[in-house]
């Protein structure tokens, strides 16, 4: 029997990232994959491919989110881009109408093509409504700063440090990404467990941001989860699976690469 394993999530119309990402992690990894679309990115190569953002009506979200956990027994879910309040209020919602082996939150907080104004609103609602709900919860350096309210991040126990506040906020597991933006040779991650942290490292692929790393980081563990593995083994291999997928990246004709989850 297959696992179930759901993203409710945006779509980013070159498939690098978003939705298109975490599904086809899903079926990398041997899950079977439910998605609920909240947003539509579509970047505009005329203008820098800077970010055109549509939110899905949120009672089409709830309607989404009712028909894909009538239909199966889901209990593993990842959270990706909510894009605003209306959709982070249905999710919330919706999220809270049955119990979660695991909910994995990557906290997307910002989406360039949105204004300032909306998008506090949106990391506030997102740090009170979504964040206390993760069983997991993976923030990039900026998503980690913000979050932990901290200036900079440049060391491992800057890194550490971040984790722990997070975990403050309600999350049960925190693994901040040092990614590309980090100092030094490896790519650094920490998972913090509420009491202790393990670092993992690898060496950086290159010093461009690839697209789609983050989706694919927490959709694999998501896909692991839900295939049972413990949370320390499922971001461990996660992080592999990741890696793997940024090293076999695809490259077209928009100034960025894009992870290809078939590199593992
Ligand atoms: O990588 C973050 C991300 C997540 N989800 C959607 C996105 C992006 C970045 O562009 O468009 C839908």
């Amino acid at each position: 029997m297959v696992n179930f394993a759901y993203v409710i999530a945006g779509s980013e119309a070159t498939g690098g990232a978003g939705i298109q990402a975490d599904l086809r992690t899903f079926q990398q990894l041997g899950a079977y994959g439910v998605g609920t679309l909240t947003c539509i990115v579509s970047f505009d190569p005329k203008a820098n491919w800077s970010h055109r953002f549509v939110p899905v009506e949120a009672q089409v979200v709830a309607d989404q989110i009712e028909a894909a956990t009538s239909a199966y027994d889901l209990d593993t879910v990842k959270i990706g881009m909510l894009g605003t309040p209306a959709t982070i209020d249905v999710v919330a919602d919706g999220l809270r109408q049955q119990q979660w082996r695991h909910i994995v939150v990557d906290p997307v907080l910002i989406c360039k093509g949105q204004e300032p104004g909306a998008a506090l609103d949106t990391d506030t609602a997102l740090r009170r409504q979504i964040l206390p709900l993760a069983t997991v919860t993976t923030p990039n350096l900026f998503e980690a700063r913000t979050l932990a309210g901290m200036e900079e991040i440049s060391t491992v126990d800057d890194l550490i440090e971040a984790a722990r506040r997070i975990a403050e906020l309600g999350p049960r597991y925190v693994v901040v990404k040092g990614g590309v933006e980090f100092p030094g040779d490896d790519a650094v991650d920490v998972l913090f467990d509420g009491d202790d942290a393990e670092v993992l490292r690898a060496p950086k692929v290159g010093d461009a941001r690839v697209a789609g790393a983050g989706c694919t980081l927490a959709a694999a563990i998501t896909a692991e989860l839900a295939n049972g593995s413990e949370v320390t083994e499922a971001v461990r291999r996660a992080k592999e699976f990741t890696t793997a997928g940024i090293v076999a990246r695809v490259g077209g004709n928009a100034p960025f690469d894009a992870v290809w989850q078939g590199g593992q």
